[in-house]
């Protein structure tokens, strides 16, 4: 790209917008929201959507919830109830979650509402009318037993790239190939567990790869702005050739395709759910096609990385060939967070709950806003663990914000009565300060802008640490005893650090920049006020003060951790694999086995292993040593007495020099726990086992 044109590009994205267009992704409506969810998309559109209100933009932002799809008829099939009452319960609780964790939505609505169906069907007649869709009639699997057609995830089977016998229809979960359904080895539906048939429907397809070149143009040369993650999967995508992609499907929940002789037939689920962010906007305004249709609007779409192909792609290529629609100027996909080293998972139940936060963490919803923006998967992968969420609350919320807040407060309280002091002279320090605090300002506005919400925040808690500094280097408690000038010019620009505080966190912290406003007696400031140094002006009469944040203990922490543990061990027992059956073996070769009852006389720690024990067994035939790899089990002290079944003639071994002769049958769980094999009642030692 020439430097004229990069220039140009440049001027273009600093092009004043008249308003601007903010959408998130629209969870699906078959379990609640996590903190990979808010990491990923919600907690970065909230932030940006807040500094645009602050900067006097128009801005509306909109979610809602993704109420199509198999995910979601898949719960309602396994718990018995229909797909309806699934979104149901679940767009209650994450529009709930979402409002208490202040995601400031202007509208948070739902793909089964009826505008939506409206708006989508409108949607889809205006493309057919066109000419835009390619009609294609192609064999698909057919479950006889249920008189259906079975979408992609109602497919199993054996995976043809690795083996996996359990791989969907789309996708096989083991080595992440995407399949077709006619591509798996044994397919069964997962409905009746029969094997499908191949039966003819027809379908309508978006010709993506007729958009090839436009898309190559729009994005990989209108748009070298993008994210570079972003950027460069739709680069590969692009690259590999683009494939006309099926926009309707077989099944009965969705928008039934608005044609005739469509019966049993409904939009794709990634058709319908981008035209939510339409269909909500239609619900918020009578403007609603102000925002979509008119080139001063900056439409820019929040998303995780699993939907870029959809938003960069797909989405795109409708809203440009429905033809009345604007595109995104920008898609700032986020990668993925993952929990404790390992990924998040709903089927897995790996997950920190939005709404189970808010239950255990009342009024600490800034205290995880901050951390899953301090290590925001921006891009790459990145991990939360409770350890780190307890030393960025501990070490820099209360350690230096809340810390700068409540001494600065304080002790305004203590030697001005709670009134703002006149400042007397300013000398360098100060000065130095002004600096920086416009330096911070500034550092902010470009982080945002740039979509980079790390390294705003750490130039919004820079602030915080100035002011932590000021105070510890200048030490007021101990000047105002000979110099209350001083002191008086100290507090004054520790107060309008604070007032800066207030207004520049609100983005990341709203719950906190509130608090503080209501400290400082601040009315509703702007964020360009900031632009005078004194917000505060002498005599400002301050309001009392509490504490911002609170130090979150190890208990606390521990609770979550053993939460987390609990549900891998649950996790690692369910998921465990049986170990496959052996072949087959004559009696002659059972005979060789000589397994008798044995008694545990004697027990040991082998030394420095912490897997095996050292145990003396009275075997009745005589007093032998084994060793066993049962120490995280057992106990020594506690099996002392205890009859097992022994294996008497295996040839010994030397394990950690210890000559170990026979071996003690122990049971193995799927999930690897080792338990002792008994005889039900006691024995005599020496009793042949057969
Ligand atoms: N329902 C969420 C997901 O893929 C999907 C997003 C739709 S945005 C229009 O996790
Ligand atoms: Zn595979």
């Amino acid at each position: 790209m020439s430097c004229i044109l990069i220039f140009a590009k440049k001027i273009e994205m600093m092009k004043e917008y008249k308003r601007y267009l903010i959408t998130s992704a629209l969870p699906y409506a078959n379990g609640p929201i996590h903190i990979g969810h808010l990491a990923g998309v919600y907690v970065p559109a909230d932030i940006y959507v807040r500094y645009l209100r602050l900067r006097g933009k128009d801005v509306l932002f909109i979610g809602g919830s993704d109420e199509h799809g198999v995910p979601i008829t898949l719960r309602a099939k396994n718990e018995g109830i229909t797909p309806q009452q699934v979104v149901d319960r679940y767009h209650k609780i994450i529009k709930k979650s979402f409002s208490e964790f202040g995601i400031s939505f202007d509208i948070y609505s739902r793909t089964s509402s009826k505008l939506h169906h409206k708006t989508a069907a409108e949607f889809f007649i205006t493309m057919i009318e066109k000419g835009e869709f390619v009609e294609k009639i192609s064999e698909q699997y057919y479950d006889e037993q249920e008189q259906e057609f079975l979408a992609d995830r109602y497919i199993k089977g054996t995976c043809p790239k690795c083996g996996y016998e359990d791989a969907y229809g789309d996708q096989c979960e083991k080595c992440g190939s995407s399949l077709s359904p006619t591509e798996l080895l044994n397919p069964h539906s997962v409905i009746s567990g029969n094997k499908p048939i191949l039966k003819e429907t027809k379908h309508w397809y978006l010709p993506l790869d007729k958009y090839e070149d436009e898309l190559k143009q729009w994005i990989l040369e209108d748009h070298k702005e993008w994210k570079s993650n972003v950027y460069g999967q739709c680069k590969s995508w692009i690259d590999s050739g683009l494939k006309p992609r099926a926009v309707t499907r077989d099944l009965d929940w969705g928008v039934p395709v608005p044609l005739e002789n469509a019966e049993g037939k409904v939009l794709y689920v990634w058709f319908d759910a981008p035209i939510g962010y339409i269909s909500a906007t239609r619900e918020l305004t009578k403007d609603w096609e102000k925002y979509w249709k008119d080139k001063e609007t900056r439409l820019i779409h929040f998303i995780g990385k699993d939907n870029i192909v959809f938003h960069c792609i797909i989405f795109p290529s409708m809203l440009k060939h429905e033809g009345s629609y604007i595109l995104p100027d920008n898609v700032p996909a986020n990668e993925f967070l993952n929990l404790e080293g390992d990924k998040i998972s709903t089927s897995r139940n790996w997950a920190v709950w939005l709404h189970e936060y808010l239950i255990d963490f009342p009024e600490k919803q800034d205290v995880l806003r901050y951390v899953l923006t301090a290590n925001m998967p921006e891009t790459k992968d990145n991990d939360f663990t409770w350890k780190d969420f307890q030393a960025r609350n501990n070490n820099e919320l209360v350690a230096i914000l809340g810390n700068f807040v409540n001494r600065t407060l304080v002790l305004t309280h203590k030697y001005f009565n709670g009134i703002v002091p006149q400042s007397g002279n300013i000398g360098g320090t100060e000065k130095e300060i002004r600096k920086l605090l416009f330096q911070y300002k500034k550092g902010i506005e470009s982080n945002l802008e740039n979509f980079k919400f790390r390294e705003a925040l750490k130039e919004a808690i820079n602030l915080s640490r100035l002011g932590n500094k000021y105070l510890a280097d200048t030490e007021p408690w101990k000047l105002i005893k000979t110099d209350e000038e001083k002191v008086k010019t100290i507090l004054y620009h520790s107060l309008q650090i604070c007032a800066a505080i207030a207004v520049l966190s609100e983005p990341f912290l709203p719950f906190t920049a509130k608090k503080l406003k209501q400290f400082l007696n601040l009315g509703n400031v702007s964020w360009d006020t900031i632009n005078e140094f004194d917000i505060l002006k002498p005599k400002h009469n301050i309001n009392t003060v509490e504490l911002l944040f609170e130090k979150i203990e190890d208990e606390q922490i521990q609770k979550q951790i053993d939460k987390l543990m609990a549900t891998k061990a649950l996790n690692d027992k369910n998921n465990a694999q049986l170990v496959a059956a052996k072949s087959e073996i004559s009696f002659d070769d059972f005979t060789k086995l000589d397994i008798r009852v044995a008694t545990i006389i004697e027990a040991e720690k082998v030394p420095k292993t912490d897997k095996l024990l050292k145990l003396t067994l009275d075997t009745g035939l005589d007093k032998r040593t084994v060793v066993s790899g049962i120490s995280k089990y057992y106990e020594p002290a506690e099996i002392i007495g205890k009859q097992v079944c022994f294996l008497a003639n295996l040839s010994s071994r030397k394990i950690r020099g210890i000559e170990s002769k026979g071996m003690v049958l122990m049971v193995q769980e799927p999930d690897g726990t080792l338990r002792f094999l008994n005889p039900d009642e006691s024995s005599v030692a020496g009793s042949t086992i057969g």
